[in-house]
């Protein structure tokens, strides 16, 4: 029996990736959350079935213990979110920087097979190259794109000098069920959806023309556990986009042509740190890992708003 633990796993990504691992049945699923951002209502209907631990990765001696002799660590735990780095950037640094590496040393010292880390596209920032391939230099913008990439660097030296394997996914804008939309500082998608059921118009910072490769969260789950078992990949980073590229406006209209209503945007300023166009080569993930994205963008946002509209809570 395999044992699994999964950081973060009463967040977004992390609850989806503790269901898929459910599905299998392979092996014994571990939570690790700290619940600052994870809620417990994502992990709704699995009581039983999994082990849930209230720890923070900034304390190694809490998550320690709980990462020996595990198979694979799927090390998703962080403080998301660019603006949110900027303005009040200390616990993210923390979280993201000092937790990783606790993470890490923990999951060496225990004996671990793997690490998968959930790294970011942030990485690639200002550069104006498109599509995004992994061998392109990293430009970060943003606290939370240096706190990230610092993340993979760590995650890559811990395959080379500690002898961990590890595997590093820059995630492409996930979003899908279960992502919070309740802060300002949330994906977009989500307060789209939000804003789409409530009949109110979504701020869009700045021209609105700025794109990204919004990726479905059942994509991204899947990537991340063939980036568990892969062999022959340890050490490296990929990219875990969709591959395509669509814009805040496109997608805006997307949503309202869905729901059938008109319901323009409200324009702000451009937000700081905020990239303009993201879009992920994902030749190295189909020819390494076997991936290959199901979803286009419209299936995901008929899916994901289907979810909000079941689950919709009073704002
Ligand atoms: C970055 C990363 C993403 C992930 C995420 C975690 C890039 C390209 N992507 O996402 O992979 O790591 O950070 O937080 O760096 N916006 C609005 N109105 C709103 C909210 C957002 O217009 O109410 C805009 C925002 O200015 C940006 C776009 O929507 O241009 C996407 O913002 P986001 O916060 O959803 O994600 P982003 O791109 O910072």
């Amino acid at each position: 029996m395999s044992r699994y633990v999964v950081t973060g796993g009463a967040g977004f990504i992390g609850s989806a990736l503790v269901r898929a691992l459910l599905a299998e049945g392979s092996g014994e699923v571990v939570v690790v959350d700290n619940f600052a951002t994870g809620r417990p209502e994502n992990l709704h209907g699995l009581n039983g079935r999994i082990e849930i631990h209230r720890a923070d990765v900034r304390c190694y001696q809490e998550i320690e213990p709980l990462l020996r002799r595990a198979d694979v660590v799927f090390h998703l735990a962080a403080i998301p979110s660019v603006p949110r780095s900027i303005e009040d950037p200390v616990p993210s640094h923390e979280t993201n920087i000092d937790g990783t590496f606790h993470v890490l040393r923990a999951a060496a010292a225990g004996g671990v097979r793997r690490v998968v880390y959930a790294a970011s596209s942030s990485a690639y920032g200002g550069s104006e190259a498109l599509p995004k391939r992994e061998t392109m230099p990293p430009e970060p913008k943003s606290p939370y794109a240096v706190q990230k990439l610092t993340g993979e660097y760590y995650a890559a030296v811990f395959a080379s000098c500690f002898g961990l394997e590890t595997v590093s996914l820059r995630y492409f804008n996930v979003y899908g069920p279960r992502q919070d939309p309740s802060s300002p500082y949330s994906g977009v998608i989500s307060i789209f959806m939000r804003c789409l059921l409530e009949r109110r118009p979504p701020t869009i910072f700045g021209d609105g023309e700025q794109s990204r490769d919004f990726t479905f969260v059942e994509d991204v789950v899947d990537i991340t556990l063939r980036a568990a078992r892969a062999p022959g990949v340890s050490g490296r980073m990929y990219n875990a986009g969709a591959g395509g590229r669509h814009t805040l406006n496109a997608v805006w209209r997307t949503l309202q042509q869905i729901e059938g209503i008109a319901l323009p945007a409200v324009y702000g300023p451009p937000r700081p740190g905020d990239v303009r166009h993201s879009q992920a080569d994902i030749t190295a993930a189909a020819r390494d890992l076997g991936y290959s994205p199901r979803f286009s963008l419209e299936e995901g946002l008929r899916r994901t708003l289907e979810w909000y509209r079941s689950n919709r809570r009073p704002s």
